[in-house]
Order: structure tokens, then C-alpha cells, then sequence
């Protein structure tokens, strides 16, 4: 379909005569920190190099890389999913705004300089016809933040490449990542596929659509609901807690 930008221009203003303008209601959104606003706004704007502009600033005022990806690309990506989730901003918005942000997750993992001794490989992939990897790069900068060696699948991974990968790298854990409804049931093929191949190891899963309820429908499922929760599973399973079910009483709600 072809898009005519006037032709949303003159949307946006019949549908915002009354209310504000979306750039008046992101202003309203973004956090107060003089630090933190330039990369939100940034993020909002889809802007790259004034997301890396802001980054650098803030780590040369002794702000941690690894955590202005919680604290600072997150934010401006919150402010971007809840005028979507408002039909304020559209598709193509937030499109450019997810692309600053993962630029900028980039930025951050290569400022981190960190690269502790290595606690164990973990096998991080998007489900098979979901291209949302927002929140699976978090996963891997903190998981790599934390120490772990990551073999990052990318998205959209075909149920075989997952289990070939976990054969040929014999991770710690596997990831899941899964934004839609229709594409998390990917994950229950995998579950079965390593059960098929004998590999019995903890497979945490979450993303926007998937849920505790689900994740336990499968053996191998430990549901995670964000991402810093990823090394804390693995940290728990690097101290011996193999057992799904001693994870899953760890990890989910009760
Ligand atoms: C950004 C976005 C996009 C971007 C994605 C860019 C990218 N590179 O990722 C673009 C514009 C490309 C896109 C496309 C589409 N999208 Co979209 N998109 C979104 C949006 C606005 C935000 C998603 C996001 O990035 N959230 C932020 C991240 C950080 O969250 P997250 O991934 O859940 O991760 C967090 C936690 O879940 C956790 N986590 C994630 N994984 C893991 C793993 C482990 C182990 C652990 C512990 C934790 C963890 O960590 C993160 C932070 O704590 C949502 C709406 C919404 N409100 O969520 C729709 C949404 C996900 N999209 C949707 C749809 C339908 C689509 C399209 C089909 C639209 C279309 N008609 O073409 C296509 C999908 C094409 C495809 N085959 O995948 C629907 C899905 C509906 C459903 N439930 O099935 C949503 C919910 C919008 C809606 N309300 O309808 N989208």
C-alpha cells in the first residue's frame, strides 16, 4: 500500500484539533532527568545519531552503559509504546524509534568494555515468524553484560536452527523471545524437539505475548517477565539449580 504523508498530515489534524499534537504528547511522557530526556526524545524521534550524541554524554558523566539501556533507551521506547498502544503515533514511528534503539543498545554493549571471564554459553533467539527483537538484544546485552557468552540467533529462527544450535554450542540455557500470540506456540516445537534429541535444559521464554500460564504448558519452559531476569536464571542455574521445577518456583509468581 501506498502511503501519502499529507494525507496522514491532514489526519493527524482533524483527529488532534481538540487534544495535542503526538510531539506535544511524547513532551508530556518523557522523563524529567536533564541526562536522560535528550536520548528518550531522541528515541521518539527515531534519531540515531542524537540517541549515541545523548549516550555519550551521559557515560562521560559516569553513567554505566549497560544500565542507560534500562534506564534511558527503554524509557524513550516506553514513551513510543504507549502513544502507539493510544493510536497518538503510527507503525512507521515506531519502525525508526526501534531502529534508534537498537542502535543504541549497540553503543552501549560496545562502551561496556566488559568483558569478564566468561560463566557459560547461552543460545538467545526470536521465534520462528516474529521479526519484534527489541526485547531479545536486552536480553543479550545483559546476559553479556553479566558475563555470559552469547550466541545470538537473531529473529524469525526456524525451530531446527535453534536446536542445531544448542547441539553444536551445549549451552548453560536456551532463550525465547515472542511479541505475537501466533507466534509463541513456536516455542512448544522446540520444547519437543530437544526432548526429542535428549536435551533436557532450562528454556526461559517471555515477550510481550507470552505469559506464565503458557511457558508452563511445555516441560522446559521458565518464564521470565524482563529481561534482567535473564541472568538471574542463569545465575541460578550456575550455582546448581538445573531442576525446571525448582526454577520456576524461583522465578514465577505464585
Ligand atoms: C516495536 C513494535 C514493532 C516493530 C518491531 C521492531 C523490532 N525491531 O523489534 C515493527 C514496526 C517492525 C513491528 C511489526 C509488526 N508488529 Co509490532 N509492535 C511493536 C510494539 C509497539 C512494541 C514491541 C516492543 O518492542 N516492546 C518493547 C520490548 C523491550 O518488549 P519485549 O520484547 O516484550 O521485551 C521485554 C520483556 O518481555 C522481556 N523479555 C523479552 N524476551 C525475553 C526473554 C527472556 C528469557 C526473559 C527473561 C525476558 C524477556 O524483556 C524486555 C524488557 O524487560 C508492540 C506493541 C506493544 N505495546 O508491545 C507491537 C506488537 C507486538 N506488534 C504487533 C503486530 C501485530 C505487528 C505486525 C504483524 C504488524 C503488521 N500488521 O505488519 C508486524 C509483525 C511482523 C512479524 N512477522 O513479526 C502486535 C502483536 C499482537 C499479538 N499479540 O499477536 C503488537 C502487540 C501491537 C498490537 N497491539 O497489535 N512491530
Amino acid at each position: 500500500m501506498e502511503i501519502d504523508p499529507s494525507e496522514i498530515l491532514i489526519r493527524y489534524n482533524v483527529k488532534m484539533e481538540k487534544s495535542m499534537t503526538p510531539d506535544e504528547a511524547a513532551a508530556e511522557l518523557y522523563p524529567t532527568d536533564e541526562m536522560i530526556r535528550p536520548i528518550a526524545e531522541a528515541i521518539y524521534e527515531g534519531e540515531e545519531d542524537d540517541v549515541i550524541e545523548g549516550l555519550d554524554a551521559a557515560i562521560a558523566a559516569g553513567k554505566d552503559p549497560i544500565a542507560l539501556i534500562d534506564d534511558a533507551l527503554m524509557v524513550g521506547m516506553g514513551v513510543v509504546t504507549q502513544l502507539y498502544d493510544e493510536g497518538v503515533i503510527f507503525l512507521p514511528n515506531v519502525m525508526m524509534s526501534a531502529d534508534a534503539m537498537l542502535d543504541g543498545i549497540e553503543y552501549c554493549k560496545d562502551k561496556s568494555g566488559t568483558t569478564p571471564e566468561t560463566k557459560g554459553t547461552i543460545v538467545v533467539h526470536v521465534a520462528e515468524g516474529d521479526v519484534h527483537d527489541i526485547g531479545k538484544s536486552i536480553v543479550a546485552a545483559l546476559l553479556r553484560a553479566n558475563g555470559y557468552d552469547v550466541v545470538d540467533l537473531g529473529r524469525d529462527v526456524p525451530v531446527d536452527e535453534v536446536i542445531a544450535a544448542v547441539k553444536e554450542h551445549n549451552p548453560l540455557m536456551v532463550t525465547g523471545t515472542a511479541l505475537m500470540t501466533t507466534t509463541m506456540y513456536a516455542f512448544k516445537a522446540v520444547n519437543d524437539k530437544l526432548l526429542e534429541a535428549g536435551i533436557k535444559i532450562p528454556f526461559a521464554c517471555g515477550g510481550g505475548a507470552v505469559n506464565q500460564d503458557f511457558v508452563t504448558t511445555y516441560e522446559l519452559g521458565v518464564y521470565g517477565e524482563e529481561a534482567a531476569d535473564a541472568p538471574k536464571i542463569a545465575d541460578a542455574i550456575l550455582s546448581g539449580n538445573k531442576d525446571i521445577g525448582k526454577l520456576r518456583e524461583q522465578f514465577h509468581h505464585h
